[in-house]
Parts: structure tokens; C-alpha cells; sequence
């Protein structure tokens, strides 16, 4: 149960591993009032990932919710919003009665990434409500970049401090060496028009981030950057900015940094993709998948946020 504690209230958590991840326990996202709003705010400054688990809200329980932390972003990538509520996403491989798919993503693996970034004012924040997830497949990985920029070596620290990424939605030139070796995994695959591709493209031209965020409110710092969506280093030559790129994420993708999740129907995960990297197993498409996801404008006196307007 949650307790007050000088006055305050707060959750009971318990920790999802070593790495990363709270689970907020005793909450209905349904019913949040201000001062709920404020303890899980807290916690989610401290933890990169929380986790709630059997919720049920409705669409409107939730976008309500989501809205508590910030404005709600309309994506524009290669996704799908929902026709109705475009702030809402949908994640998942199914199909409705006009032959369609209902939502983005598919059942293919997602390559290491951050959502958002290749825009120039990143809404950094999302919540994913998996309404139907089959378990022990298609699971989610975390990243955390927090850990990862304390472990920094003292060299690739002071080379990353400075440097600022372009990104550029699903980019066909990675920087990352390793992307380049797995191009076919970018959207470009599941794409087959090329108007789409072109309209994709066009409404999302590169930006360019930090690759070093800071939390003003806590002093805590993070790498910000996503190995499928930066083409180059800024001022950099191709050949440096990729020793550079590679080093940064060979240092931070290591299993001492992540938490897998394997989902439950009814789970609700909050995601602070200035603090997280995250990645998804493919999975059997015979397997239903559903899911929810909105994304959302963290308020910089709480978060850090990439690109101050
Ligand atoms: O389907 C998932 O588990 C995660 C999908 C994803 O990368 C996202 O919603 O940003
Ligand atoms: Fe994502």
C-alpha cells in the first residue's frame, strides 16, 4: 500500500533488476490525483524505467494520465496513431477488418534505439500500455545511459562531452559500423512505396543533440543518442566521428546496463528516453500483439530534456 510520509504520499516500490527499472506498486493510473502525480513524478526522476503492472485504464484514463507530465507529442516517424486520437499510438502486428494494419512496428526486431530523437524538439518521455503482450517473446530491453556516462573513461568522457549528434529518422547512412553492417533493419524494409518513403523522409529532417544531457534539478547526467538514427558527428570527420560513435556504444551496450522486460498483459512502462536506450526481440507473428503509447514534452525542471526550446 502507499504511505504518507511527512505529510507526503508515497509508493512502495521494488527494483525490476540491479541495472535499471523500479515497479511502482499499489497504483491505479486510472485514478491519479495530485499528490499520486507528484510521488510517481519523483520516483520516475530517480529511476529511468518504471514499471506498473494490471492497469486497465481507458483511452481517455490515459492520455489523461500521460498528460500530467507534459504536453502529448503527435510522432511522425514511419508509426501509426490511431485514427481517432493521433496522440495515441498503436504498437502492434494485428490486423482490422479493412485489411490493415491497426498500428506501427510490426513483429520484427527493433534495433537499439531512442524514440524521438530525430526531431529537433524531442518529446522524451513514453508510456507504453501493453493491453495484450504475449510473454517470454517480443521482450524489451533497457538501456541505461546514466550508468553508462558514470563509467565513461576519463578520454571518451571528455570526447564525448562535447560532441553533438545529427540525427536523421532511420537514417540510409548510420555513422555506427554496426548499423552499417545491418542496414536491412531499418524501416526503409518495410516500407514498399516509395511516396511513403519520400513523405517519411520529408517530414523529418535531421536535428541535431547533445550527446551528453543533464537534469538541472538533480545534477545527473546521461548519453543521449540512438545508433539507427545518427548519421555523423557534428564537425567531425566521417572516419573520426564513427571511432568516436562506436566507442560510445560499445562502452554503453553492456549487459551490466540493461534490464529485459518480458511483458505482461496490463503492464504500463514509463520510459525516459534521455536516460535509456531500448530494443525489441522479434517475434512469432501468429503471436497477438497490442499495445498503446503515448509520447510526452518532460517538464525540464524535473527531467532532463533534450534541446531546450
Ligand atoms: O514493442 C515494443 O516493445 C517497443 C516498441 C518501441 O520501440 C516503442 O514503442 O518505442
Ligand atoms: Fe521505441
Amino acid at each position: 500500500m502507499f504511505t504518507l510520509r511527512e505529510g507526503k504520499m508515497e509508493f512502495a516500490t521494488r527494483p525490476l533488476s540491479e541495472n535499471l527499472g523500479l515497479e511502482v506498486l499499489d497504483a491505479d493510473l486510472a485514478n491519479v490525483d495530485d499528490e499520486a502525480f507528484d510521488a510517481i513524478r519523483a520516483i520516475w526522476q530517480k529511476d529511468p524505467l518504471l514499471l506498473f503492472r494490471r492497469q486497465n485504464p481507458t483511452d481517455e484514463e490515459f492520455l489523461e494520465f500521460s498528460n500530467r507530465f507534459g504536453e502529448i507529442d503527435v510522432v511522425i516517424g514511419g508509426s501509426r496513431p490511431s485514427k481517432r486520437t493521433p496522440e495515441l499510438l498503436y504498437i502492434s502486428n494485428l490486423f482490422s477488418g479493412d485489411g490493415n494494419l491497426i498500428g506501427g512496428l510490426g513483429n520484427h526486431e527493433l534495433v537499439w534505439h531512442t524514440d524521438q530523437i530525430y526531431r529537433q524538439r524531442p518529446a522524451s518521455g513514453s508510456i507504453f500500455y501493453g493491453v495484450e503482450m504475449p510473454s517470454g517473446v517480443g521482450m524489451t530491453s533497457f538501456c541505461n545511459t546514466a550508468a553508462a556516462y558514470d563509467a565513461l573513461p576519463e578520454d571518451l568522457r571528455t570526447r564525448v562531452n562535447d560532441a553533438r549528434a545529427v540525427c536523421k529518422y532511420g537514417t540510409h547512412e548510420p555513422l555506427s559500423s554496426f548499423m552499417r553492417k545491418q542496414k536491412s533493419k531499418t524501416w526503409h524494409r518495410y516500407i514498399k512505396s516509395k511516396k511513403e518513403t519520400k513523405a517519411i523522409d520529408d517530414r523529418t529532417p535531421p536535428a541535431t543533440h547533445d550527446m551528453v544531457l543533464e537534469n538541472k534539478a538533480t545534477g545527473q547526467r546521461s548519453l543521449y543518442f540512438s545508433p539507427n538514427h545518427t548519421s555523423a558527428i557534428e564537425g567531425m570527420a566521417d572516419e573520426d566521428g564513427q571511432s568516436l560513435f562506436d566507442a560510445v556504444i560499445e562502452h554503453t551496450i553492456q549487459d551490466k546496463f540493461i534490464y529485459t522486460h518480458d511483458w505482461r498483459n496490463g503492464d504500463v512502462l514509463l520510459w525516459d528516453n534521455a536516460r535509456l536506450l531500448h530494443h525489441r526481440d522479434a517475434f512469432d507473428n501468429d503471436l497477438p500483439r497490442f499495445a498503446k503509447r503515448t509520447t510526452v514534452f518532460l517538464d525540464p525542471e524535473y527531467f532532463a530534456v533534450p534541446e531546450l526550446a
